[in-house]
């Protein structure tokens, strides 16, 4: 099954447990967040790593912090997280399509869409592949603008050697117990900008300042001790389970090749994975079969996939409905990549012996389907 939490050993879990409860502080900022942010400013090598209550938060957070309005250009092929962060906080997002190779939004297909409401452009680590940032940069700085970068599936991964969470103005990560460092619920806003840094720790805590003074309008986003220790429990796995899942899709790659119409994708230039989502590309013509209807044959057999991300959030409502003001030019990549890709189960929970039967499985699925054709 896709998106298996990532377990921290038991008596490890709850001796920090033990810790928050003799410490009888359980929420404010308390001794594990401020551990759980120090281990990671350490991992990623960032000025600012500021623990919340989920990512989407984390991305609301941003956008108050740089006191974003009007228009945000994102991508439409992402989690509707995403753009729904934006909306519910009284921003548009509009939608730029992806190149194919890293999923991800580039220079050329988010400038078309920057005009003066304009405030941000957001990109998002699809998968884990962080696009041509040094390109979007530039065009956000051209255009005076911040670039957020969503990378909620990118902890761990390295863009030319450098880690995720120190690129942008400010990067969005996710701890949600399906991603590769959970805290059941959390995300984290990472940025070197130390104003920002400022501004969302102090809206994070209803807009106090370190001396507990209200300095502004804040929100509660602070995440709990036992979602803190939950995430220390399981941060020390993080090098491992990123060998271990290069490993299956590797695996996954070997099995897979010479499936007709089946490709496993692999991570985009200049990115070293966290390999936490092995996705693979259906191509019905060739292989028989759509990637729905594998979807469909793969659940009969008790094999649970997702089809991250279908259908782009543009064929979403309310951003369906309103195409002309979220979606006003073409998105045909976006349109392609929703209708083929599929993530397979992969993950600690998942053994060597798993993939090779998941993979068997798909390619039995296919052969038949070529046969039936
Ligand atoms: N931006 C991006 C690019 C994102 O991908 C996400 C979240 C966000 C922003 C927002 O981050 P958060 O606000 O959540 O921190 C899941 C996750 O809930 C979501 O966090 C994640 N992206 C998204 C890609 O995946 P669903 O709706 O697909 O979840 P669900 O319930 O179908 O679970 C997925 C699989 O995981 C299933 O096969 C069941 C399995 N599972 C799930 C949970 C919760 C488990 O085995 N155990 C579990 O505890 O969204």
């Amino acid at each position: 099954m896709v998106g298996r939490p990532n377990l921290p050993q038991l008596d490890v879990l709850t001796a920090l447990i033990r810790e928050a409860l003799d410490n009888g502080w359980l929420s404010n900022q308390g001794p594990l967040l401020r551990r759980l942010e120090h281990e990671l400013g350490a991992v990623l090598g960032a000025a600012h790593v500021i623990a919340v209550v989920n990512a989407t938060t984390a991305i609301q957070l941003v956008a108050k912090a740089c006191e974003l309005a009007g228009e945000v250009v994102v991508p439409s092929f992402t989690f509707p997280a995403t753009a729904q962060a934006f909306t519910w906080i009284g921003l548009t997002p509009v939608f730029a399509d992806i190149e194919l190779n890293s999923a991800t939004v580039t220079a050329a297909t988010v400038e078309p869409l920057i005009t003066d409401r304009t405030s941000a452009i957001c990109a998002v680590a699809t998968w884990g592949n962080v696009g041509p940032l040094e390109e979007l940069s530039a065009l956000a700085s051209d255009y005076g603008i911040p670039l957020i970068l969503d990378s909620a599936q990118a902890l761990g991964v390295t863009y030319h050697g450098r880690q995720v969470g120190t690129f942008g103005t400010a990067e969005v990560i996710s701890l949600h117990a399906t991603k590769i460092v959970s805290a059941c619920e959390g995300g984290l806003v990472v940025t070197n900008d130390d104003a920002i840094a400022e501004r969302v720790r102090a809206m994070r805590s209803f807009g106090t300042n370190p001396s507990g003074k209200f300095t502004t309008v804040g929100t509660n986003a602070k995440m709990h001790e036992i979602s803190a220790a939950m995430a220390l429990a399981v941060l020390p796995s993080l090098g491992p389970v990123i060998a271990a899942n290069r490993r299956k899709h590797t695996l996954y790659r070997e099995y897979l090749t010479g499936v007709s119409g089946v490709v496993v994708r692999e991570p985009s230039d200049g990115t070293a994975s966290n390999y936490h989502y092995v996705v693979i590309e259906v191509d019905s013509a060739v292989a028989g079969i759509g990637r729905d209807e594998l979807c469909e044959r793969l659940a009969a057999r008790n094999i649970h996939t997702k089809p991250y991300f279908a259908p782009g959030c543009h064929a979403l409502e309310p951003y369906r409905t309103e195409s002309a003001i979220h979606s006003p030019k073409p998105l045909p990549n976006t349109e392609s990549l929703a209708a083929r890709v599929l993530c397979l189960p992969t993950g600690p929970a998942v053994t060597d012996t798993d993939v090779a039967s998941v993979a068997h499985t798909i390619a039995s699925i296919v052969a038949l389907a070529g046969r039936a054709a």
